[in-house]
């Protein structure tokens, strides 16, 4: 072990013991909406609307913390109440994502300055936002394959500290855990104490340091599994791991290893993807399932971040170009289990393709309008104040689990506590028609209101609605009566 890492094994103890009453708990994450923006490419502090971007060629183009503060507005009007930002460290000269680390004790300068996200730490939680930070703790990035620079490396200057380069083979956990994503990104024994030890003083220094409510931890999968429960441990915040893999059983016991967080829910997304966005491909039936895969194999499915794009995956509209396939998505995103995370730029309509075309740079969209007028951004705005309205008022909606009701070819009906959806995947041309919510459970005459339409039935005495259907529009159900005061629909 180094000088530099018993120094700062030393200081573990004071570290754990910093007070953390900013700090985010999982429970109160539970209620909260995610916009996250990858800060390179959100928003620039001089407020460029031309300054030039052209994703493929993978160079910082100039958003920073300061330019994500001048548009909070932009971000809190639509009723986020979180957002996620790309890792702060310092990184390799085309670590523009933040993905490419090479120094845990410096900021990426290109983002700002200490001062400039001790700013926007400040400014969120002034607006009673929290600040949700990505994290590396699988690699460290280098300019080059050849010849890697480990005395560079802050604090991990040597070699000893990293695996030798080996190939990933991803049917093989071991190979995932040891061997490296790219012949550029070192891979960090996080078996190892020292690693570990490490890793917890700097997390909890940086949770203190920036008043961090939550992190995004990348690539869990890669990392040792004991590595994560000590790390969490001393950041003492909501932990979201990252792991992008299919398969319920393997994917949502991560979750044990987060000390009560949640996972990024790539499962429930797979299914999403094949189900909504390829309607055809699979069933609705398909997705129904994975409803109940994911309440059966997660410690709680309700902990889980819900995407449906971000900066890994081609966007929706890359897929379905219908806007009533994107409104769905963001129904499907914001009314189901889990944290909602709405990737900056899906109320835009942006449809830019798998890594690096989804990085679009926001400020170049409608000559850096950051439209307030954009269909899916009042979608995204009204759906979120629909759901606030659900967490304020239901002391159980965050913590009730969704149920797939009923579903036909193209839709499903779902129920999470007080709201009941019906998400269409048939698009733009859909054929009017009516959709019978069986088993909804509606108390017997009781007034129901879609909120999407404003239109108002009454529930039989067996407690269900026939809704018309039409258009690709989703159907959003409160009742009347919990509707009261909220002035959605003129209640
Ligand atoms: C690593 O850093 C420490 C503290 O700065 C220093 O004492 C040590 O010599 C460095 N090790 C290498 C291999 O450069
Ligand atoms: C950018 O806009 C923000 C507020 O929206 C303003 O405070 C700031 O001065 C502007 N910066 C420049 C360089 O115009
Ligand atoms: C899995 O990967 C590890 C590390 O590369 C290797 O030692 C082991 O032989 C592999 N196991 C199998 C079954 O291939
Ligand atoms: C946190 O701030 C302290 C005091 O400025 C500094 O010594 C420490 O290196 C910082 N740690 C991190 C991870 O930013
Ligand atoms: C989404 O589904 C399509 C159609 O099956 C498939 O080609 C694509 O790879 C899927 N994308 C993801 C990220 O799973
Ligand atoms: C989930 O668990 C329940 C109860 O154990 C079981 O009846 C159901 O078939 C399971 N569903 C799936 C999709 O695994
Ligand atoms: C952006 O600005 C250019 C030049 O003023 C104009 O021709 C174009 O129509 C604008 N585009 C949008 C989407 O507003
Ligand atoms: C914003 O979106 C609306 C609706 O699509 C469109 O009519 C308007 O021109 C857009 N505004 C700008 C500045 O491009
Ligand atoms: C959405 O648009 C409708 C119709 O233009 C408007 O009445 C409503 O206030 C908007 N809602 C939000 C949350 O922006
Ligand atoms: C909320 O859940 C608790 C515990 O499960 C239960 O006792 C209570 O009745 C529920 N409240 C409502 C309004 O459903
Ligand atoms: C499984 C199930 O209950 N399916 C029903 C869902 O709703 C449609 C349309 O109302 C019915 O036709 C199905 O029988």
């Amino acid at each position: 072990m180094t000088t530099s890492l018993l120094l700062q094994l030393s200081s573990l103890s004071a570290a754990l013991l910093v007070p953390s009453t900013l700090a985010a708990t999982p429970a109160q994450w539970r209620s909260r909406s995610i916009y996250q923006v990858l800060t390179d490419r959100f928003a620039r502090a001089d407020n460029s609307t031309v300054h030039p971007c052209d994703v493929t060629l993978n160079e910082y183009c100039g958003g920073t913390w300061k330019g994500i503060e001048y548009k909070l507005d932009y971000i809190s009007n639509m009723g986020f109440d979180a957002i996620w930002i790309s890792p702060i460290t310092k990184n390799t000269a085309d670590g523009y994502h933040g993905y490419y680390q090479t120094d845990l004790y410096s900021l990426n300068s290109n983002f700002g300055t200490a001062q400039d996200l001790k700013d926007l730490s400040q400014a969120l939680h002034d607006r009673n936002m929290y600040l949700m930070v990505d994290v590396v703790t699988n690699h460290f990035g280098s300019e080059t394959a050849d010849d890697i620079d480990y005395a560079s490396f802050v604090p991990f200057n040597d070699s000893s500290y990293f695996h030798s380069y080996c190939e990933i083979d991803y049917d093989n956990q071991t190979s995932a855990e040891i061997c490296w994503l790219y012949d550029n990104l070192p891979d960090l024994r996080t078996e190892d104490q020292d690693v570990v030890d490490a890793y917890s003083t700097w997390i909890g220094e940086l949770v203190a340091n920036y008043s961090i409510d939550g992190l995004r931890i990348d690539s869990v999968k890669d990392v040792d599994k004991a590595s994560m429960p000590p790390f969490c441990e001393a950041a003492g915040v909501y932990c979201l791991g990252e792991l992008s893999n299919n398969d319920p059983s393997y994917a949502y016991p991560y979750q044990d290893v987060l000390n009560g967080g949640g996972i990024i829910n790539y499962p429930i997304y797979f299914s999403f993807n094949e189900t909504f966005i390829y309607s055809g491909h699979a069933t609705t039936a398909d997705l129904a399932y994975n409803i109940y895969l994911d309440r059966n194999n997660s410690v709680d499915s309700t902990l889980h971040g819900t995407f449906t794009e971000n900066h890994d995956n081609p966007r929706v509209a890359w897929h379905n170009p219908d806007i009533t396939v994107a409104a769905n998505a963001i129904g499907w995103t914001l009314l189901t289990d889990g944290i909602p995370i709405i990737y900056y730029g899906q109320e835009q309509h942006l449809a830019g393709a798998d890594d690096p075309g989804c990085r679009e740079a926001m400020w170049l969209e409608e000559n850096g309008s950051y439209n307030t007028t954009a269909p899916l951004h009042n979608t995204t705005a009204y759906l979120n104040q629909v759901r606030t309205w659900a967490v304020q008022n239901s002391a159980n909606y965050t913590t009730t689990k969704n149920v797939a009701l009923n579903y036909s070819d193209s839709q499903i009906a779902m129920q999470k506590d007080v709201i009941r959806t019906i998400l269409t995947f048939a698009g733009e041309g859909q054929v009017a028609s009516t959709f019978t919510t069986v088993g909804a459970g509606f108390g017997a005459g009781v007034t129901v209101v879609d909120v999407i339409s404003c239109a108002t039935y009454t529930a039989t005495s067996a407690g269900e609605v026939t809704v018309g259907i039409g258009g690709g529009a989703m159907v959003v159900m409160l009742t009347a009566g919990f509707l009261a005061g909220s002035t959605i629909c003129g209640y």
